[in-house]
């Protein structure tokens, strides 16, 4: 199989930690595209240009980081990224990071694209406030440390507010995520996946 990427997607990145923890890094062709140049390839294989991007050995292209996951998952079950037990919470950390990654990526766009001022308005204050409360129900819940897809997530999205949004300072009222962070961070799957 075959993933298109950019070295800074978070959510590309969700998918590279996970083919990484499932050990299935060595049987992917990596390919890093910029989706905002219009890359002829990633157009070809998907008309939204965007990344994550996966094509399987049967040709089939798959987009969208979770649902190319649910399919890493599905035919690959070992070594599993949702335990049966813990399915419903780690889902549930999975999904609240990638809210919290769409919110942080929106902000970066309206600052890039939207007419000045854009993220001022109520849909910036909205995604704002998303961070924020986000970020604090993580303080108070913090996902397992461990390589389960909640945790990935959660850790990318963490240090894709660390790459586009220093200034957040998140840490500074949020020990606990902080720690956990830390010791998470040095897995594997995510210390060879940093954006850069
Ligand atoms: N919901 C998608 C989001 C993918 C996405 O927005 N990727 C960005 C890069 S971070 C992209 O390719 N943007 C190019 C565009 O929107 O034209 C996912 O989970 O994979």
């Amino acid at each position: 199989m075959d993933l298109y990427y950019s070295l800074t997607s978070p959510y590309a990145r969700i998918v590279r930690a996970s083919l990484l923890e499932k050990r299935l890094a060595d049987r992917t062709g990596y390919h890093v595209v910029d989706p905002w140049s219009d890359d002829a390839g990633l157009m070809q294989v998907n008309p939204a240009t965007r990344v994550p991007t996966l094509v399987t050995d049967d040709g089939v292209a798959i987009t969208e980081s979770l649902l190319i996951v649910h399919f890493l998952e599905a035919s690959w079950p070992d070594p599993t990224l949702v335990p049966e037990d813990r399915r419903a919470e780690i889902l549930g950390q999975a999904g609240r990071a990638v809210g919290l990654i769409d919110a942080g990526v929106q902000t970066l766009l309206a600052k890039r694209f939207g007419p000045e001022g854009v993220d001022q308005g109520v849909l910036g204050q909205r995604r704002s406030r998303t961070i924020t409360s986000t970020l604090d129900r993580l303080e108070s819940q913090p996902p397992e440390a461990g390589g389960d897809l909640g945790a990935l997530a959660v850790a990318v999205a963490l240090q894709y507010l660390d790459f586009r949004f220093p200034e957040l300072a998140w840490r500074e009222q949020r020990p606990a995520l902080s720690r956990w962070l830390e010791r998470v961070a040095v897995r594997e799957s995510l210390s060879a996946t940093v954006p850069q």
